[in-house]
């Protein structure tokens, strides 16, 4: 890494660590010795750092060092804080990971081992999720006397459902990373470490598509999913007409046309 690049991370704490490679961001969760739990000064780097991620990202990747995703909410913090303090820190954690789903660029979240409570809102926050085999998750928050309070009852209800989410917090139930797949946690599932390599392959892939169908994909589609109908048909019909007019779209659709573009293709 260069002196430049350096500078650009100087804002991150201990418990964060970054590189930028080709327009391809990896941020780690770096604190192993506690599982990657996430305290104060962490969510607040989160924030910061998808709010204004380094010059000439185009994708982001977020993995955790060590051998858990995360642990979620650092228990330590939890005792000392009363009522109005708590509304103040789950609105804190909501704020930091809007940044991450309303971002400018496409957050890759990259799963293995404990993907629990804080670490699992932090991961329904990204847009794709890759599961490593060894990846499991859970709501503890139920056993511990607390609440979701990371957004979970907004994102991790869409991607799993209502029913599923009442059942992990109320029975303390957990899925593993292949019926995870299958049920919504994550898109895909992947061999033990390979999981950094896949979520970086599917950055570069993402970060190639034309900057306004990115932005249309991270900023239009999940708002116009939660529209009512009619409003999200024109909110889509509005968005489209806008990407088609751009230069770009033309570019490429001219050359699809002339072959000079790849056709779709299914490798099963
Ligand atoms: C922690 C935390 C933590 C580990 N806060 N310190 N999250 C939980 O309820 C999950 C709690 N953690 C666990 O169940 C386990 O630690 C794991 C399954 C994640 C990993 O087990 P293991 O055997 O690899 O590690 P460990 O021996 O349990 O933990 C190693 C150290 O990390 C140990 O500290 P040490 O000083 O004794 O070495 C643990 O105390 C520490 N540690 N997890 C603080 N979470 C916005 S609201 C969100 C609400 C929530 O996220 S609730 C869910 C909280």
């Amino acid at each position: 890494m260069d002196q430049t690049q350096q500078d650009q991370f100087a804002d991150l704490p201990d418990s964060l660590r970054c590189t930028l490679q080709d327009g391809i961001a990896v941020l780690r969760l770096s604190r192993p010795d506690k599982r990657n739990a996430l305290d104060d000064l962490t969510v607040r780097a989160l924030g910061r750092f998808f709010d204004a991620p380094p010059a000439g990202t185009q994708a982001i990747v977020l993995h955790g060092e060590g051998e858990h995703f995360s642990a979620g909410l650092d228990l330590g913090s939890l005792t000392e804080r009363d009522t109005e303090a708590g509304i103040f820190h789950s609105r804190a954690w909501h704020k930091a990971f809007e940044r991450i789903e309303f971002g400018d660029v496409p957050v890759i979240a990259v799963l293995h081992g404990a993907v629990v409570g804080g670490g699992l809102e932090l991961a329904a926050s990204a847009h794709i999720r890759v599961a490593e085999a060894t990846a499991f998750y859970a709501l503890p928050e139920g056993s511990r006397g607390i609440y979701v309070g990371g957004g979970a009852s907004v994102r991790l209800s869409r991607l799993i459902g209502v029913a599923r989410m009442m059942d992990m917090m109320l029975t303390g139930r957990t899925y593993g990373a292949a019926e995870g797949v299958a049920l919504g946690f994550s898109q895909y599932v992947v061999g033990h470490g390979e999981g950094l390599a896949r979520g970086i392959a599917l950055a570069r892939r993402a970060a190639e598509n034309a900057p306004l169908t990115n932005f249309a994909i991270l900023q239009a589609l999940p708002r116009i999913a939660q529209a009512d109908p009619a409003a999200g048909l024109l909110m889509e019909s509005l968005m489209a007409a806008i990407a088609q007019g751009s230069d770009e779209a033309k570019s490429r659709l001219r050359a699809f046309l002339e072959k000079r573009a790849e056709k779709v293709a299914h490798f099963p």
